[in-house]
């Protein structure tokens, strides 16, 4: 019987040691999340690919609080349900920060549950100004807001274009129709807007709808949206005899957009979005181990990138996996990105979002204009 006895207890003995060994080589596991399949995976995958890059050289200098960093992926599909499923499979796997997601319809309703998670998100490129507004502390982007986006673009839309007729089309998101709006709202009274109506997202055949336009004579059409139906809308008003320029935001400045549009069709497009990373010198080594790598950056993986180093920066300095010390750190630091100094203001939004207009020339964004 007290051998029996013994046994069980070297047995519990050695069931708490191997726990304790496993807990302290535990990995910290930060989580990635965006559409990572569909029609808008090519984002998903440019945030999977920048945040890996930048795992790899933490995991090559040693890691964090000396473990070793791991990724979790969260495909969202940009469904706000599956992102909110995506988003607890996420806080209970483990994750000590979230950089993610990509749309604002995902990022607003994810962020309550790394709120109740109590862990740092940073999106890379969520730009519905409703994403800080909700007065969370654990929330931050590295990109600019629409407010600002869609001001830029009434601005060059108003002092450059000078054009008087417009129409605005959204895919009805959180983002599309609110930049939507935000454009509108800027625009002021120096231009009409002539038409203003929604798509919906996924489908194929806007011919309806720019028929309608086609009729109201736009010098401008607008469109807040992301690549797939802006290269559809794009490419089926050149078939319908539209010639009139059209412009949008950063949800549709990607090849993908070329490549749905055709080059021709989107000769002259106008695209808001962040400055040429290829003119900045900061970027450059970014740049290099990226396409060696992965191939031509996309918008938004030096946004991924950047905020996986803030996070794994953040959470160096506190010592510490806590959520609360990490995000008091998010808001104290002043980091160094690839794009330049990265400070996040009191909301979790940058101190300085400097959007400029870019054009579509031979299929190649170019940058065309500063405020
Ligand atoms: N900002 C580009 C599109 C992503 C989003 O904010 O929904």
């Amino acid at each position: 019987m007290r051998k029996v006895a013994a046994i069980f207890l070297c047995l519990g003995v050695a069931m708490i040691l191997a726990a304790g060994c496993q807990k302290k080589s535990e990995n910290v596991k930060i989580g990635v999340a965006g559409p990572m399949t569909g029609d808008q995976s090519k984002m998903g995958t440019d945030f999977k690919n920048g945040v890996s890059l930048a795992v790899e050289e933490w995991n090559a200098r040693g890691g964090v609080l000396g473990k070793k960093v791991e990724i979790i992926i969260g495909d969202d599909q940009h469904d706000p349900k599956q992102a909110v499923s995506v988003a607890n499979k996420i806080v209970n796997e483990g994750a000590v920060g979230i950089i993610g997601h990509f749309n604002s319809s995902c990022s607003i309703p994810a962020s309550d549950i790394y709120v109740r998670g109590n862990i740092p998100m940073i999106s890379p490129g969520s730009t519905n100004p409703q994403l800080t507004e909700k007065g969370y502390r654990n929330v931050f982007r590295v990109c600019g807001r629409d407010d600002q986006q869609g001001k830029v673009a009434a601005d060059f839309v108003n002092g450059q274009l000078k054009v008087k007729k417009i129409a605005v089309i959204h895919d009805k998101t959180t983002y599309g129709q609110g930049l939507a709006d935000e454009f509108r709202k800027a625009l002021g009274e120096k231009a009409e807007v002539i038409f203003y109506g929604g798509i919906v997202q996924g489908d194929k055949d806007f011919k309806g709808v720019l028929t309608s336009i086609r009729e109201k004579k736009p010098e401008l059409l607008f469109f807040g949206g992301i690549y797939p139906e802006m290269g559809l809308l794009v490419r089926q008003a050149r078939e319908l005899g539209i010639k009139a320029p059209f412009m949008s935001g950063d949800g549709s400045i990607d090849p993908k957009f070329v490549e749905i549009a055709g080059a021709q069709a989107a000769e002259g497009t106008y695209l808001t979005f962040s400055p040429d990373p290829k003119n900045i010198a900061s970027a450059k080594d970014f740049i290099s181990k990226y396409t060696t790598k992965y191939g031509e950056i996309g918008p938004y993986s030096v946004y991924a990138y950047d905020a996986a180093n803030i996070m794994l920066t953040a959470i160096a300095a506190a010592k510490t996996t806590e959520g609360e010390k990490i995000v008091d750190k998010l808001h104290s630091l002043e980091f160094n990105g690839t794009m330049g100094s990265i400070k996040f203001d009191d909301k979790g939004d940058v101190t300085v979002a400097p959007y400029v207009v870019w054009v579509t020339e031979d299929g190649k964004f170019v940058e065309k204009w500063k405020p």
